[in-house]
């Protein structure tokens, strides 16, 4: 088995904080994104669509897809519950992970795509102005959250799991796309600082 990693690029990381959960040690090659290592045909043959991370099974088969991989692992090491306990429990922690992904992962990608210098030849054409456009829904989603979390120790509930992982990793890739929480919004910053403090975060 084999994880191709992207370093501190925030999808290779949530399955890294995943894995460091589960305390699980995965062999790992590195796939430098600043040098478009991921768009030569080695690795392309691996992931057509040129993304990282990717999982390198012993039977040859190739999961891509932070959360499918995530599965993966949750299926094979089943303690702790990153993905919930009970029908109940796996609902509202998929419904919280959806929506960062849709409402925060997203805008915050299509952000740090179009406006920052690195990205030039990864996001062609840049287009500045779709970065702005979603400045105000990040806004408007960390909001929703800072409400939902005024009740709760954790995203999903009073326990840490999956949806926790994706929130702080989208969190800290506020500083690259130029963003900051606004110092209002107490119960989020509350919340990242004790899922920051967990070892897994150093991820
Ligand atoms: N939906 C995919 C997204 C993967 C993705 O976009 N990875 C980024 C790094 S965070 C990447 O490989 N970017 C390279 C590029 O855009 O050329 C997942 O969940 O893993």
């Amino acid at each position: 088995m084999k994880l191709y990693d992207g370093g501190r690029a925030p999808n290779p990381r949530r399955v890294k904080i995943f894995l460091a959960e589960k305390g699980l040690t995965v062999p790992m090659e590195q796939v430098d994104l600043g040098k478009l290592a991921h768009k030569k045909p080695e690795y392309a043959a691996i992931n057509p669509l040129q993304r990282v991370p990717a999982l390198q099974l012993d039977d040859g088969t190739i999961i891509t897809e932070s959360i499918a991989i995530c599965r993966y692992f949750e299926q094979l090491h089943p303690e702790p519950a990153l993905f919930g306990k009970g029908a109940k429990d796996m609902a509202t922690v998929e419904m919280w992970e959806r929506r960062i992904e849709f409402h925060l992962l997203a805008p915050i990608s299509h952000i740090f795509r179009n406006s920052h210098p690195a990205m030039k030849e990864m996001e062609v054409p840049q287009v500045p102005a779709w970065a702005e456009a979603n400045k105000p829904r990040v806004m408007d989603f960390l909001t929703i959250l800072d409400g939902d979390l005024k009740d709760r120790r954790f995203v999903a509930g009073d326990r840490y799991t999956v949806a926790d992982i994706t929130g702080l990793v989208c969190i800290d890739f506020m500083k690259p796309a130029k963003l900051a929480v606004p110092e209002s919004l107490t119960n989020l910053k509350r919340w990242h600082a004790e899922v920051s403090a967990r070892p897994s975060a150093q991820a």
